[in-house]
């Protein structure tokens, strides 16, 4: 049973909204009040278990908007199921993850939902919610889209990328819009133009070009950004908002900012790997270069600039991880002699928080936009604030002591997540999760993991509530 009164003094509160001392009561799970340090209301409250927070941020937990666990992908799974991979999210400070259920073709969406349902029941250890892959726009699955917004899937994936898997074409595309500008739903875009890209691998495997550096080459920038701008255009004439994933190239932003100038209900993400890593990681000798193979493609470092200038202005809103982990033994060695074969995805989701307060640190963002794209935009976002995403009166208790001088490498030899190696091997980083809570349990405890597989639950979404 739960500690049912839980204080936590001494800390800086940080939200997006305010920074302040203050400490806070926990009550059944939900964040009962908040009072400055010293009050007299501060100084009454009693409770079962105190935390000092002296010297810590105390945090909202993270809302990671974009993972895949148990995910099959060419022709394998993703590495960290829900038990591993919420457990690594909790040991990261993310206590909310949204995963992407997949409606296989021939088949319907409650199927596929249904399928993601049974693969994360009693799993986790942090709540979670999920998107729905649409690869099979018809007439039925469009009826199927309605009945899962009204029960809290909100979102649809759709992809310009991966002809004959989860490919859409324009017509499907623009159906699927339809049907989200009347019923709610949350269009999120892969934006690349699969079919261009396809004819560019084939070409390149031609020429003998099969080492992971050339999967950055044919997946141009400018046929993200053309995949962005077409998706933008189909998404003003549906009338529908839009949320653009993954996103990594400069010219992929200005499309974006273009469409927000304008006024419309355009959105971005972009994760951790494009801010921190480059074409330079795809390009490391022998076959090291497929643990950074992912889709979108890591860019070259110039694009870091624009990304991170984009998240101050607000011209992208969120941070999410894509955790998509595949081991290289095995997994991505499926791709030795062929890129096209690497399965695309990186491992993260117990790096993100750390990653982007590095941000912080270095320059780039403010302690409060920190919490703004990695909690509080994200559960906006995805209609789940401000249950998640805040600090505030009657908000589950999901926070995080963090350690802002806390100093860190990290490493395969001590991340959590079920793959053996890290996109950031020996990267130092300042600032590390020192306990967490999750609806009031200690699920990490001044960094020992004392949560369980099946205290995270279900949580069905609203619709998006970050709209103009
Ligand atoms: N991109 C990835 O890198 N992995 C999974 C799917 C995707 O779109
Ligand atoms: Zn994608
Ligand atoms: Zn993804």
């Amino acid at each position: 049973m739960s500690t049912v009164r839980t204080l936590i003094r001494n800390g800086l509160v940080i939200t997006a909204a305010d920074e302040t001392h203050a400490d806070i009561l926990i009550e059944d799970g939900r964040i009962a009040a908040l009072a400055a340090h010293g009050t007299a209301v501060a100084q009454s409250w009693t409770a079962d278990r105190t935390i000092d927070a002296t010297g810590k941020y105390v945090i909202p937990g993270g809302v990671d908007a974009h993972t895949h666990l148990d995910f099959p992908f060419g022709g394998t799974f993703s590495s960290d199921d829900f038990e591993s991979g919420t457990r690594a999210a909790a040991w990261g400070g993310t206590t909310t993850i949204v995963d992407f259920a997949v409606q296989t073709v021939g088949h319907g969406l409650r199927e596929g939902l249904d399928a993601w349902h049974a693969k994360a029941d009693g799993r986790c250890a942090i709540d979670y919610a999920f998107h729905m892959i649409v690869s099979d726009v018809n007439d039925h699955s469009l009826k199927e889209m309605d009945l899962l917004v009204e029960e809290g899937v909100t979102s649809f994936k759709l992809f310009m990328a991966y002809p004959g898997v989860l490919y859409s074409d324009d017509g499907r595309i623009l159906r699927a819009m339809q049907r989200a500008s009347v019923n709610g739903g949350l269009i999120m875009m892969h934006a690349e133009n699969g079919i261009a890209i396809d004819v560019l691998i084939e070409q390149a495997l031609a020429r003998g070009e099969t080492d992971p550096r050339f999967h950055g080459e044919v997946r141009k920038a400018l046929l993200e950004a053309e995949a962005t701008h077409r998706a933008i255009q189909l998404a003003r004439v549906a009338g529908a908002p839009l949320y653009v994933v993954h996103v990594s190239a400069e010219e992929a932003v200005a499309e974006i900012t273009a469409a927000r100038d304008k006024g419309l209900d355009v959105f971005g993400e972009t994760c951790p790997q494009y801010l921190f890593l480059s074409t330079d990681n795809l390009a490391e000798p022998g076959f090291e270069g497929a643990k950074y193979v992912c889709s979108t493609p890591l860019r070259p470092r110039e694009h870091q600039a624009a990304l991170w200038r984009a998240l101050r202005t607000n011209d992208l809103q969120v941070v999410s991880t894509d955790h998509c982990p595949f081991c290289f033994a095995g997994q991505k060695e499926l791709g030795r002699g062929d890129f096209s074969r690497i399965p695309n995805g990186l491992p993260g989701i117990e790096n993100r928080m750390d990653l982007l307060h590095q941000g912080v640190v270095d320059g780039h963002i403010s302690r409060r936009r920190w919490i703004e794209i990695a909690c509080a935009t994200p559960a906006r976002m995805l209609g789940l604030y401000p249950k998640k995403g805040t600090i505030a009166p009657g908000a589950d208790a999901d926070v995080v002591i963090y350690d802002p001088h806390a100093e860190q490498t990290l490493s395969v030899e001590t991340h959590h997540m079920n793959v053996d190696y890290s996109a950031y091997e020996g990267r130092r980083v300042t600032g590390q999760v020192e306990t967490v809570l999750s609806r009031g349990e200690v699920v990490i405890d001044r960094r020992a993991f004392t949560g369980r597989a099946g205290h995270g639950l279900y949580t069905p979404r609203s619709t998006c509530q970050y709209l103009n």
